[in-house]
Parts: C-alpha cells; structure tokens; sequence
C-alpha cells in the first residue's frame, strides 16, 4: 500500500471516530492536556486525544502519545507509524558492533499469540564507555511492500569497553528493555516481516542490521 493510501485510510479512520466522538453534529474535537484521560469513548492512556480503542483500530500506540517517536503526536500526525531516519552521523569511526539480531515469531505452534520481540547483542569494540544510543528501525511486510519506521532514544542503556549486551524491544519495563508499539505490524501481521535497524552513538559510525520474521517459523536471526 503506498504512503498516500495509508494516509487517506488513517485520515479517514480518524475522521470517522472524531465525527463519532462528536456526535455527528461537528468535526472538531479537543486534545486532552493531561495522560490518562477518560471520556465517553473509554480511557485514552497517554492523553494524545485518541481513544485506546481507536488506537488499536489505527495501529497507534495507546501508552505512547507520539507512536513513531518523530516528534509529532499521534492525532496530529497524518502518518504516525511511519518516522524518517534522523540519525544523520557522519563519523566514520568505528566503535560498536551488532553481533546478532534476533526477532521471534508472533504465534506459537498452536497458532496461539506468543511474547514476540525484537532483541540484539551490541558489542563495545572501543576504549570509552559508550551511552546515548538512539535507533530507528523499519518493519517491512514482504508480501505488501507497507513499511512502518519507529525512531527511539534509548535512556540508561550504556556499554563498557570489550562488552556485549542485549537490547530488547518488548513491554515487560526490564532494565535495557524498551518499549514498542503493541498495535505495530509487527505484532500485527501475519506475513513475513523484514525488520531492518540502524543503531548509532553520537561521534560513531552508525552500524546496521536486518532480520527476517517468518510467519510460521521459530526464531530466526543470525548469531
Ligand atoms: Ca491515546
Ligand atoms: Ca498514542
Ligand atoms: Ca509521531
């Protein structure tokens, strides 16, 4: 689907829900100031003025007012699961590496839903601790072409030198475990996914990666 039809379809989702959440009789809405808000169509989570329900029905974020992490909120971005790269790094120093990438499939055997996560392994080559990483990271359905892209900052995730650590996207709130959009295509689509990362830490060559989600298979990566 290309950006511009995925933009009516939101566009005209959100439409309806605000015209519904109106009564019909007008289409202006007003954003809530404060998280956690409540109103006649159910709590709205992170108080972006969309509704947890109609969050899922969008494939927003209903506990992140600012899904794709691209600075602009959820009702007011016309494309809201799909960031541009920021990281624009010109430094060609090398100093970490990604040594796996792994993703995990989205059913277990019984077709069942299953814990999925994207999760992969930094490794400090340098001689400095290294802190402040940001990421951004795209989802590609293989069958479709649709992309979503998320961009991320990853506070009190730090690296010694000569250590290898695991970065998690999932919602369990671990330490080094950062949180995800449950409604994003990749809990989502049932199709084969490519998820593709770029990871970077200021002055450093941004290093990247990209593994392929099987619909049907275990969990997949490369070691
Ligand atoms: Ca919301
Ligand atoms: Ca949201
Ligand atoms: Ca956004």
């Amino acid at each position: 689907m290309s950006k511009k039809i995925y933009t009516f379809i939101f566009i005209t989702i959100l439409s309806a829900w605000l015209l519904a959440a109106c009564g019909g009789s007008t289409a202006t809405t007003t954003t809530n100031s404060s998280a956690s808000s409540a109103s006649a169509d159910g709590p709205d989570a992170d108080g972006d003025g969309i509704p947890d329900s109609a969050e899922k029905v969008l494939g927003t974020d209903p506990n992140n007012a600012d899904t794709d992490g691209d600075g602009q909120n959820d009702l007011a971005d016309q494309n809201p699961m799909m960031a541009d790269n920021p990281i624009q790094e010109s430094g060609a120093t090398q100093g970490f590496t990604i040594s796996a990438l792994l993703v995990e499939n989205n059913v277990d055997a019984d077709g069942a839903d299953a814990p999925d996560h994207l999760e992969f392994k930094v490794t400090n080559t340098g001689t400095a601790d290294l802190t402040n990483f940001d990421i951004y990271y795209t989802i590609t359905d293989k069958d479709t072409g649709d992309v979503q892209g998320y961009y991320r900052t990853l506070p009190g995730f730090s690296v010694q030198p000569g250590e290898t650590k695991d970065i998690h996207f999932d919602n369990t709130g671990q330490p080094d475990h950062f949180s995800v959009n449950p409604n994003s295509a990749f809990y989502t689509d049932p199709n084969a996914l490519t998820v593709a990362v770029t990871l970077h830490a200021p002055g450093l060559a941004p290093q990247t990666g990209s593994v392929d989600k099987d619909p049907a298979g275990a969990e997949g990566g490369v070691e």
